[in-house]
């Protein structure tokens, strides 16, 4: 068995080496907002803090068929909503994706979200250096009182 362990805590080492040559990014508090019926898409949101240098370049998620990083803001009076092709992470600085900001749009979904469930999201980060790391999570489904925002997105498409 002594000749497993050491093997082990090899891979384990060499796991921790490539770690640390890629960028690095640790998630916080990810949560989906649960859908209304009909509704077909929805936000997914969360706090991101990369170690180093790096951008969020897609997601996915197997309830959409779009996965699409997105950003809203003030343009004079009215909240736009877009879709951006990458979302930079500075390094050491937390990110805020959250309602009214950026946020992970998931469109047309294959199914209701419900609350109390889990989404699956996978997040691709791209560092300086242009290797790219997927990161897996489950972000737990929320239902919030008032979608604001998103009430307007519904039915939009790029
Ligand atoms: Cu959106």
């Amino acid at each position: 068995m002594l000749h497993k362990t050491s093997a082990r805590l090899a891979l384990a080492a060499a796991l921790l080496l490539s770690g640390l040559a890629h960028a690095q990014v640790g998630v916080q508090g990810a949560w989906v907002r649960a859908t209304v019926p009909q509704q077909k898409a929805t936000g997914a949101f969360m706090l991101l803090t990369s170690a180093q240098d790096a951008r969020l370049v897609s997601a996915s998620s197997p309830v959409a068929a779009v996965v699409e990083i997105h950003e809203m803001k003030m343009e004079g009076d009215v909240m736009k909503m877009r879709a951006v092709p990458t979302l930079d992470l500075p390094a050491g600085k937390t990110v805020e994706l959250k309602p009214g900001g950026y946020h992970i749009m998931l469109l047309d979904l294959k199914q209701p979200v419900a609350a109390g469930g889990t989404v699956p999201l996978t997040l691709v980060f791209e560092g300086k250096d242009g290797r790219r790391q997927p990161l897996e999570l489950q972000a737990p489904v929320r239902a919030l009182g008032a979608p604001a925002g998103h009430d307007a997105h519904g039915g939009h498409r790029h």
